[in-house]
């Protein structure tokens, strides 16, 4: 009896395991158990660890990027205004701890340094491009360690990208088509029309049309708002329609009416950053940060690291199925990688290793032909030398004659001259000797 209920039981279980979902029934419940507290643990488990979020603004120097941060996040960031002489584009990042209530928040604001500053604008996307992609690359690092952290790896991937238009009120630049194309598959793109006081009421709603026909017709994916949750759907779905968000930007306070609010004074009155009918600066904020964070944090990680991923594991040679459709197994493909490495590496060392002994022959011709010169230039010196040396014998053999000749020469004179005085002497002698005899004799 009681091998036949245990043997039901286990036929039961395998009827689950084969087929999931079908073996499942609702039973009721006689009494509280406890897990409806379980996305009470999630909160609080969240609220513990704290969040993290991050904002990259891309936009030309001076569009008020720094200025809408503080506006948002009421308060000041430092940090000092870039100047207009970057000699390319660069990618400014500060963290921030924020605390509202009991929740925490990482608060990571990227922003561009020197945006459209250059006469060639071509490549000012890249740096922006190779952050992103940077951060992503972190980030899948962290995951294929062997020891994994992620709980405490601070995420610095961005969430959202707010891209500031100039209002100009004619079209987007070709920078910013080109620059919101190339990141359109890497993070959420919001636009925004930047300092929109500089625009009038119906310029406005033309210049939102024609960015928004621009985008559609140069196929820019820009972030919707989800309309999949019931409880946020009305409101994402009219706010997608006012999309891209017109703003202003101030941290100034003035008094309007008995209130303090954010506001710009100029000589002909005052805007009010939080008021509807002056700007979208609340409808980003309701967005952004009030709805749609956990959103665009979701988004980031579903959709556009998971792309980057799936590439970049591709391009290292993964798959998740064989050319015969059977799963791939991670060990052949860290194999197969393996081999085709080591082949590489073979072949490179062998194309190196031909490339040295050419090398080296070149080398040998090279020190042969100038040991031939230097051969050849011996020779003739050596020739030279015998010559010279030839010549000088020559002459000096001819001036040994000349000075042999000489010498018989000089002693023939000498000779000569002393037998010419021999006689000359004997005759004087003869005289003195005749003198003394005769004192008288005069000889002159
Ligand atoms: N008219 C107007 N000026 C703004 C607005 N936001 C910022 N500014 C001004 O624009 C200048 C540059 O702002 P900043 O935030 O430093 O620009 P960033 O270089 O993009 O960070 C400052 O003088 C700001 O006061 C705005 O919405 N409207
Ligand atoms: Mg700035």
């Amino acid at each position: 009896m009681e091998a036949e209920a245990n043997s039901g039981s286990l036929e039961d279980s395998w009827a689950f395991i084969q087929r999931p979902g079908e073996g499942c029934r609702t039973v009721p419940l006689a009494g509280h158990v406890g897990f409806d507290s379980l996305p009470d643990q999630l909160v609080n488990k969240s609220v513990s660890q704290g969040f993290c979020f991050n904002i990259l603004c891309v936009g030309e120097t001076g569009l008020g990027k720094s200025t809408l941060m503080d506006t948002l996040f009421n308060t000041k960031f430092e940090g000092e205004p870039a100047t207009h002489t970057q000699p390319g584009v660069q990618l400014r990042s500060n963290t921030y701890d924020l605390q509202e209530s009991n929740v925490g928040l990482k608060l990571t604001i990227v922003s561009t340094v020197g945006f459209g500053d250059q006469i060639n604008k071509e490549d000012s996307y890249k740096p922006i491009v190779e952050f992103i992609d940077a951060q992503f690359e972190a980030y899948l690092q962290e995951e294929l360690k062997i020891r994994r952290v992620l709980h405490a790896y601070h995420d610095s991937r961005i969430h959202a990208c707010l891209y500031f238009i100039a209002p100009t009120g004619h079209s987007l630049k070709s920078l910013d088509l080109v620059t919101m194309k190339k990141l359109d598959s890497k993070v959420n793109i919001i636009p925004i029309i930047a300092k929109s006081d500089a625009i009038s009421k119906s310029e406005l709603t033309k210049f939102k049309i024609k960015i928004t026909s621009e985008l559609v017709s140069n196929g820019v994916q820009i972030y919707q708002f989800p309309t999949d949750d019931e409880s946020v759907a009305e409101i994402n779905g009219t706010m997608n329609a006012h999309l891209p968000f017109a703003v202003i930007g101030s941290t100034e306070e003035l008094k309007i009416g008995n209130k303090m609010m954010k506001a710009r004074q100029y000589p002909w009155g005052t805007v009010q950053v939080e008021n509807e009918a002056h700007c979208d600066f609340v409808k980003l904020r309701e967005m952004l940060i009030r709805v749609n964070m956990e959103d665009l944090r979701e988004q980031t990680h579903s959709r556009h690291y998971e792309l980057y991923r799936r590439c970049k594991l591709e391009e290292m040679g993964f798959q998740d199925t064989d050319p015969d459709s059977k799963p791939f197994s991670l060990q052949e493909t860290y194999e197969a990688k393996r081999n085709e490495f080591l082949g590489e590496l073979q072949k490179k060392e062998e194309e190196m290793r031909q490339m040295f002994v050419q090398r080296v022959k070149e080398k040998e011709a090279e020190l042969k032909e100038a040991e031939k010169e230097l051969h050849e230039k011996f020779d003739r010196l050596k020739k030279l030398h015998q010559d010279e040396k030839k010549k000088l014998e020559d002459k000096k053999k001819s001036l040994d004659d000349e000075v042999n000749a000489f010498k018989q020469r000089k002693t023939a004179a000498e000779l000569l001259q002393s037998q010419s005085s021999q006689a000359g002497g004997s005759q004087t002698l003869k005289r003195d000797k005749e003198k003394k005899n005769n004192p008288w004799l005069c000889t002159e």
